[in-house]
């Protein structure tokens, strides 16, 4: 094998932390820079979630931002309640009874709403998901995998 002179070493090195700086950049702003994806109309929804021991039924729910959200919660069994992380959102339904409320989402994300009241043993696992507007974690986390599918290839390439 040839031996390099520590010229070219360097330029390769300097050529190295190029790319490298260049990739970092990239990644910044596919994880910060906002999606031009416009908001869905807000609408009136009308939501009923069953809960029963230990779940709520759907325990995942996506609406869009500046949506009018009304829940009915039905408690099947025992006395359950709904409690919105993020929103200042509770309610709670006997055996049997519904109960509602009414909240704007306002704001975008992923919340978790849980049982506000002890029902059980498994009762901490009686949790579900709203999702409000867009998954852009999602997203950017698809876009960050193909950038580093490419990044491989290449550097498989270069290798050769
Ligand atoms: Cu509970």
């Amino acid at each position: 094998m040839m031996r390099q002179s520590p010229n070219i070493l360097k330029q390769n090195k300097l050529k190295q932390w190029t790319r490298i700086t260049i990739l970092l950049l990239l990644c910044l702003v596919i994880l910060f820079v906002p999606f031009p994806i416009p908001d869905a109309p807000p609408t009136d929804r009308h939501i009923r979630i069953e809960a029963s021991m230990f779940q709520f039924t759907p325990s995942e729910i996506k609406i869009n931002k500046g949506d009018h959200v009304t829940v009915d919660l039905v408690s099947t069994d025992v006395v359950h309640g709904f409690s919105l992380d993020g929103y200042n959102f509770e309610l709670k339904a006997d055996p049997g009874q519904t109960s509602s409320g009414s909240f704007i989402a306002n704001r975008t994300g992923v919340f978790r709403f849980r049982c506000s009241v002890a029902c059980g043993n498994l009762h901490p696992f009686m949790i579900g998901k709203l999702q409000i507007g867009p998954n852009l974690l999602l997203f950017r986390g698809i876009i960050l995998g193909f950038l580093a599918i490419i990044v491989a290839l290449l550097s498989i390439k270069t290798k050769k």
